[in-house]
This record gives C-alpha cells, structure tokens and sequence, in this order.
C-alpha cells in the first residue's frame, strides 16, 4: 500500500530551450542553444559555428568551437529547439491537460535570454517578463504551484561567446541583474524555485570521457565555483525580496552508482565518485562552504584556487532551503576492467546485471530512487523533492489517436512505490514528485522528440515534420488516477 503527505506535489516538469520554441520571437535573444542541432543516440548533435573569414562549420557539442570560431545559426541545418513543441503559443492548452491531471506542481524554467536579451542592458525585456507573467497565472488559475528553473542548460550566447563561459566572472553579474529582475517580479506569483539544474553536470564530463584532459575540468571547476557564487547570492536576494520564497539547488543525481564490485577499491572509488560529481556540489549549496574531500578533488586535477573572503561569505549567506534532484537510472563504479558498459543520464559505468535497460540503454532501477532519498536525506535534513524522472521510449500515435504506454506506466509506477517506502518505512521528507518531459519535448541529450516521456503525446517528429497537435496517452489517465488518489491507486 503506498501512501502519500496530504499537501504531496504531485506534477510534471519541463525547461524552456527543450519546450518553448519561439526562439525569435517576444524581444528573446540568441542562446548557444539555439545553434545546436538535432542527433540521435548513435550521432552526435552539431555546433554550428562561423570563422572570422566568413567560413562555416559544425563540430560535435562535446567538442570545443575551432580558435576564433563564432557560434552561428546556419542555412542548411536543423536547430530541433527553434520550435521545440511551440509551449511559447500553445501554454494554455498544454497548461489546462495539465489541470486536467490534477497537476498541484508544474516546474518550468525561464529563458534568460527572453528577460535579458543582451548583456549591456539594465532593464529587462518587458515582453518576456510579461511572457512568463500570463503562463504564471494561468498556471494559479488552475491551483497549479510553479516552481521555476532559474537556469536549465539556457546560456544566452553573450555569456558563451563574448565571456568565454562561466569562468569569467562577469558572468556572476549579469545573473545577479536577471535574477534580481525576477525574483522581483513574481514575488506573490512564485514561491519555490531552483537555481542551476544539475549543477554538478560540469564535473561529468571526466566521468564521460576518461580522457578528458585535466584543464578542461579545472576550467570547469572555476566555471562552478562561480555558478556556486551566483547561486547563494541568488539565494541570499530572494529571502531578502520575499522571506516566502523557498530556493532549491539541483543535482543531477543520475549517478546514483554502486560499487561494481566487493573489491574494496571498488568500494573506495565508488565513494570517491559519489562525493566528486554528486556530493560536491550541494554540500556547498546546502552547508555554505566546500567540503573536506575538495582538496583531494583539486588535487586530482592540479586546481589551485584562492577562494576570497567575500566569496566565502557569499556561499555562507545563501544556503538552500530544500535538495532538489533528477533521479533516471543508477550507474557502477569500478576500478577493473569493463566488459560492457552502459551510458546514462550525466554517467557511464559497467553495466549492472540485476538491471534492466531503457532503449537509450539507461538502467531503470526504483531502488536506487529510495536510495538516494535517503542519503540525501541522511545528509541533509532538509525537504527533499524528486523534480526530474522518467523513461524515455518510442510512441506510437495510433489511427484512432489513442497512445498505449505501458512501459511509462510500469516505471513510473515503481518509482512512485519506491518514493513511498522512503517516505513512510524510512521517513524521508519528501515534498514532491515532477516527473520529466510530462509532455513530450525535445531530448537535450539527443536532440531527438523520438525519445518520449511525456503523459501527453505531441505530433512531432525529429526532422521537424507534424501538427504539433497535442494527445493523451494512457499514461495520462493513469497518472490523473495516481494524483486523485495521491498516490494510492497505481493500478
Ligand atoms: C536531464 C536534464 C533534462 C532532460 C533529462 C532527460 O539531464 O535536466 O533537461 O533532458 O535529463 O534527458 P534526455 O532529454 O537526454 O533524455
């Protein structure tokens, strides 16, 4: 029997550069995004770029730009985010099917480059704040808490291309001026939001690709101190605004990873891993200070780095109130050597034989989610929520336009057992449940809308082809069943 808190938020999630579209419209500026193209799990998505001398080019986006390379949107290419599945016209119908379910949360990001199109402008973008202003109350119309996504994987191409990235720290004032700019403009309208989604990607990339060479990750490791830096005092300016807001940091817990073996090392590089690409980061949003094994993990990759005063007080002053994390799969760490590997959400490791693997050869492992609850919690005491989970999978729209689902069904309906026993056998406080891509949007790994996880099917294919037409699939009618009964009747 699973049950649920009374007040449980039970709800979806999405992020503008995957959902919204309307990428020239509405005053928005140009985000790195928006000059990445479509892939597949077998080909990568492109860059694409012009030279000083008016040549053009693409390279993988795991691959760095050629020297003195601009990101550009070329003639000839498909940008999947320029439409995404068009949520910037279509909000008030997906928003209603939303309703429909019974949403009591709808987590959301807002496109930096809609409220600050360029970096030199003081005042925000009227039109874009006014955007997310109507999606807000038609969301209250409905009863529906937003919980918003300050920064989901949504550069605007002046931090990328004029500050080089988030390593300039200049790039720390242009997210306090938009940050200032929307925490003042929705207090009364939000209340919980999220600061950097899955913060912790940046130190992925070594466990991606083992020969990543250690400069890029000590670039990225600058690149985080100062998101680190943005995001308390993002933290510290929205208690200041409204002492109601509730801030969150976000990790992406996908390396949720296991000891591949009983070999102690195995043991020991598993625990290693966990604390350099998952603890880290919310130790330092949740504690206010960089934790004791940070020395080993610079260490590692030659980091030195003086973290001045005002910094300190910074991240002290602007701790989160609750952990926030995507939780998709579980991966195994081991120091022998693999046989057969598996990729995943932000991981890659030996392949787990007690797991079952998505198409996209992601585990689906509900234990690890209970898992991970309780270590966060163990860790952290604080309210936890679950804001990204779910399986991508093929649909497919048949004539009567009914969508049969069975495996979003199946998985989700473990993860919602899994929740439950972390909750009431292990008292874990855990406050909500988001499930990704409720409604089918544009993949970030892949750039595919082939991978779906939504509860609502949209008629649109990876080259960009279809209605847009939006469908309910049985997963919707099982999910508005789940939330009537929050969270009792998963039949
Ligand atoms: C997370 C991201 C999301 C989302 C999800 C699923 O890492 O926060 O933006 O896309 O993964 O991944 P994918 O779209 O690659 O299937």
């Amino acid at each position: 029997m699973t049950k649920f808190p009374k007040d449980f938020f039970w709800g979806g999630a999405t992020a503008a550069n995957q959902c919204e579209g309307g990428w020239n419209e509405g005053g928005r500026g140009i985000t790195s995004n928006d000059t990445t193209t479509g892939g597949t799990v077998d080909t990568p998505r492109l860059v694409t770029y012009r030279m000083p001398d008016g040549t053009t080019g693409a390279v993988s986006q795991w691959e760095p730009l050629p020297p003195g390379a601009k990101r550009a949107v070329l003639d000839g290419y498909y940008y999947p985010y320029h439409e995404a599945i068009d949520f910037y016209h279509r909000y008030k119908e997906d928003i209603a099917l939303f309703a429909e379910m019974g949403f009591k949360m709808f987590r959301m990001s807002i496109a930096w480059s809609r409220i600050f199109p360029t970096p030199e402008q003081s005042e925000p973008n009227k039109e874009g704040l006014d955007f997310y202003r109507r999606v807000f109350e038609e969301l209250r119309k409905y009863n529906i808490e937003p919980l918003v996504t300050i920064s989901h994987y949504d550069n605007p191409i002046y931090i990328d291309e004029d500050l080089g990235g988030w390593q300039d720290r200049r790039a720390i004032e242009q997210f306090d001026k938009y940050t200032e700019a929307i925490l003042k403009e929705y207090k009364g309208l939000v209340k919980y939001w999220l600061t950097f989604n899955e913060i912790n990607s940046l130190l992925m990339i070594p466990m991606f690709n083992p020969n990543c060479p250690d400069e890029v990750v000590r670039t990225n490791l600058l690149q985080l101190h100062n998101q680190f830096v943005a995001s308390a005092r993002c933290v510290r300016r929205a208690h200041e605004i409204d002492p109601n807001y509730v801030v969150g940091c976000m990790i992406g817990g996908g390396p949720c990873s296991y000891p591949f073996t009983c070999d102690p090392k195995d043991v020991l590089k598993n625990q290693q891993d966990m604390q350099n690409f998952n603890y880290y980061c919310s130790d330092v949003q949740v504690r206010g200070e960089y934790p004791f094994y940070t020395k080993r993990l610079w260490k590692k990759y030659g980091f030195e780095y003086e973290v001045s005063e005002e910094d300190k007080k910074d991240l002290r002053e602007g701790t989160v109130d609750m952990v926030t994390y995507s939780y998709y799969m579980s991966s195994c760490a081991t120091t022998h050597k693999i046989e057969d590997s598996a990729g995943g959400n932000l991981s890659m490791g030996a392949r787990n034989p007690y797991l079952k693997y998505s198409d996209w050869d992601w585990s689906i492992d509900p234990d690890g989610l209970r898992y991970t609850l309780n270590e966060y919690y163990a860790r952290y005491q604080l309210p936890l929520m679950v804001v990204e989970n779910g399986i991508g999978g093929i649909d497919k729209l048949e004539d009567d336009g009914t969508i049969h689902d069975p495996y979003h069904i199946d998985y989700l309906r473990e993860h919602i057992k899994a929740m439950s026993d972390a909750i009431n056998e292990d008292g874990v406080n855990l406050i909500g449940y988001t499930p990704w891509g409720c409604i089918d949007l544009v993949s970030a790994s892949t750039g595919e809308m082939k991978k779906r996880y939504g509860f609502i099917y949209v008629d649109k294919n990876n080259d960009g082809s279809g209605t847009l037409n939006r469908y309910r699939k049985d997963s919707f009618y099982w999910y508005k069943k789940v939330i009537a009964s929050n969270g009792e009747d998963l039949d």
